[in-house]
């Protein structure tokens, strides 16, 4: 496959730990998937969904211990402590490479190695990067398949270069004891050990995509962030580009696959998909930002998502996908999960592979649910009805707005614009949102989670606050507009105010017309909001005065979430740029006016 030393003399190491029984070169051809899938149904791995319902789908299983990503066990191994900083944790990496080579020492025993070529973006792209990783599990490889560009070709990119990421998966015995995933930013490395999981394992996503690019683009001037990308079509087919950030589980796969309200499609907009998770940033020739989506697939939360919410995503699923951790619809050897459809299936098994009492579910108790509340589906991009003619093109699409947002119940209002790219950039480093199933842990708790990248930065977190200033002064003029959105503001009940999914279209669109100076705002303490009437309320059953509700900034709360910023920013000592405590002064000040 290859001639490249830096890649032989790594695969020679990685058999000698490993001792796998033979070694398998993953080429992407439709023969050797086949075979593949059949191997894994034949172990139990896969099962093989109603081929004539959902062609080439597949479910698979985790272990119960092994269902998120895990925080905890999640580490950046520089030289330097300082490099990691106060949010990731650390460990020298000699160390970690001595605790984790004892750890997989010989774990393929008897096993084959399974070697992924894969390239992240179009291959052959001057934004892509190529990485290499070798697995013992034909989940992870099936699931490479649909996420990355696998292919012979991705090693002729590479020639002799020594650019490319060294990914070492093993599951070993799946002991939530000995799980760790780690970062060895300046080796360009990635050991994934004792899981089994999505987000720990598919090395190519939030390990390389997120971890490993953020540092190589602090590096090389260029960004990777956690986020979507999406065009908005208007009636005149004019496509302006958006780039979202929300934490994991906050609406970034729903938001890059909406379909407009009917009164809006009528009068011809539209919205196409880049990518729903991951977007890497560059300055284009004409100085303005550029972004692609590296991945070549959807690992999208399966509850909540119907034919309603987000009827792109549910298509996208209909062939070619694996699905992990769903119920098992055994009346029709098809899948099920909470908030597909209302009927309960009524002979199931659930995630654990379980009969499920559908008479026993009560919507309170996630212990009676038939899916894992962070079970997921992996599906090819091109299998999007609305995906981006843009998107296997390497060039990248010309970014008009970046978008931040969370999940707040009160505080954030639905949507306001930041004064600047600096007052962007504090906005961004403030962000907090509630917890949700995609990590191991508490869920509903309100955290800080800067840029929603608080899980995925490779560095200190306040060299990438300097990044983002950095990158601004580079833009100038040409800068995204910053805008930061709130879909989840309740009642004193609990009860969404805004109807959220396809009718988020209506800020969309305030946006773009804040970005091509066609709509007016009003100026508060912390950024310019909508004029209620500019939020186009047609075809809602919602009143003047909850749109209102909902765009207001509170005083009170609001001095109390800057007395919160002040406490999260002391993590980063006399590391903070100093931009950031002055947009920090200047919102207090503003607000005690
Ligand atoms: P990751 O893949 O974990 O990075 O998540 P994501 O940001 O792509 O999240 P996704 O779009 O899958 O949304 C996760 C959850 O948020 C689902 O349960 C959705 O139903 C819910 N959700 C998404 N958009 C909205 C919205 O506009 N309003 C409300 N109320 N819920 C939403
Ligand atoms: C996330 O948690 O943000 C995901 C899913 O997109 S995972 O790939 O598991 O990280
Ligand atoms: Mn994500």
């Amino acid at each position: 496959m290859t001639k490249n030393p830096t890649v032989l003399k790594w695969l020679e190491e990685m058999k000698e730990l490993l001792g796998p029984k033979d070694v398998m070169w993953i080429d992407g051809s439709n023969e050797q998937t086949e075979a593949l899938r059949k191997e894994a149904c034949e172990s139990g791995e896969l099962i093989k969904l109603n081929q004539e319902l959902l062609p080439d789908c597949y479910l698979h299983r985790t272990n119960p211990n092994d269902v998120a990503r895990v925080e905890d066990r999640t580490f950046i191994c520089t030289t330097k402590k300082e490099d990691a900083g106060p949010t990731n944790n650390w460990c020298a990496p000699d160390e970690m490479y001595k605790k984790l080579y004892n750890i997989a020492r010989g774990s393929y025993n008897g096993k084959t190695m399974y070697i992924i070529p894969y390239s992240m973006g179009p291959i052959g792209s001057p934004l892509a990067k190529i990485g290499i990783e070798v697995t013992d599990s034909i989940y992870v490889v099936l699931n490479m398949l649909i996420m990355t560009r696998v292919s012979p070709e991705v090693m002729d990119v590479l020639g002799d270069s020594n650019d490319w990421v060294r990914c070492l998966h093993s599951r070993c015995d799946i002991d939530p004891e000995g799980r760790y995933i780690c970062q060895f930013p300046e080796d360009n490395t990635i050991i994934s050990v004792n899981s089994g999981y999505g987000g720990n394992v598919l090395l190519g996503k939030k390990c390389f995509a997120l971890r490993i690019a953020s540092y190589q683009g602090w590096k090389e001037g260029w960004m990777a962030e956690h986020m979507l990308i999406l065009g908005l079509e208007n009636p005149k087919g004019e496509v302006k580009y958006i780039a979202a950030a929300f934490p994991s589980a906050c609406g970034k796969t729903n938001l890059a696959m909406l379909i407009p309200p009917e009164y809006l499609r009528k009068k011809g907009y539209k919205i196409w998909t880049v990518g729903d998770d991951i977007a890497w940033m560059r300055i284009g020739p004409d100085g303005r930002l550029y972004a692609i989506n590296p991945e070549n697939g959807f690992f999208g939360v399966a509850p909540g998502t119907n034919e309603k919410s987000n009827y792109n995503a549910l298509a996208s699923t209909k062939k070619g996908t694996i699905f992990t951790n769903v119920a098992h619809d055994l009346s029709n050897n098809t899948v099920w999960w909470e908030g597909l459809n209302k009927d309960l299936p009524q002979n199931a098994n659930d995630w654990k592979g379980n009969k499920w009492d559908a008479s026993k579910f009560n919507k309170a108790d996630k212990s009676t649910y038939a899916a894992n509340p962070n079970s997921r589906f992996t599906a090819p991009a091109k299998n999007c009805p609305c995906i981006s003619e843009e998107f296997d093109k390497g060039e990248g699409v010309p970014i008009s707005a970046i978008v931040f947002g969370g999940r707040r119940a009160k505080t954030a209002p639905l949507v306001y614009q930041s004064k600047s790219w600096e007052n962007g950039v504090f906005v961004g480093s403030a962000m907090a949102s509630e917890t949700t199933a995609a990590a191991a842990g508490a869920v509903g708790v309100v955290r800080r989670d800067p840029m929603a990248m608080l899980p995925f930065c490779g560095y200190n977190m306040a060299d990438y606050f300097q990044h983002w200033l950095d990158m601004g002064k580079k833009l100038g003029d040409k800068a995204p507009k910053i805008f930061n959105v709130n879909w989840f503001r309740t009642d004193d009940e609990g009860n969404f105010l805004w109807p959220g999914f396809g009718d988020n279209m209506r800020v969309l669109n305030w946006i773009i017309d804040r970005c091509e100076g066609n709509a007016d705002a009003i100026e508060t303490a912390i950024g310019y909001v909508p004029k209620p009437e500019d939020i186009d309320l047609t075809d809602l059953d919602m009143d003047m005065d909850t749109l209102k509700g909902i765009l207001t900034v509170d005083k009170d709360m609001w001095l109390k979430e800057c007395a919160e910023i002040e406490e999260h920013y002391k993590k980063f000592g006399d590391k903070l740029p100093k931009e950031l405590r002055e947009q920090l002064n200047t919102v207090k000040a503003n607000l005690e006016k």
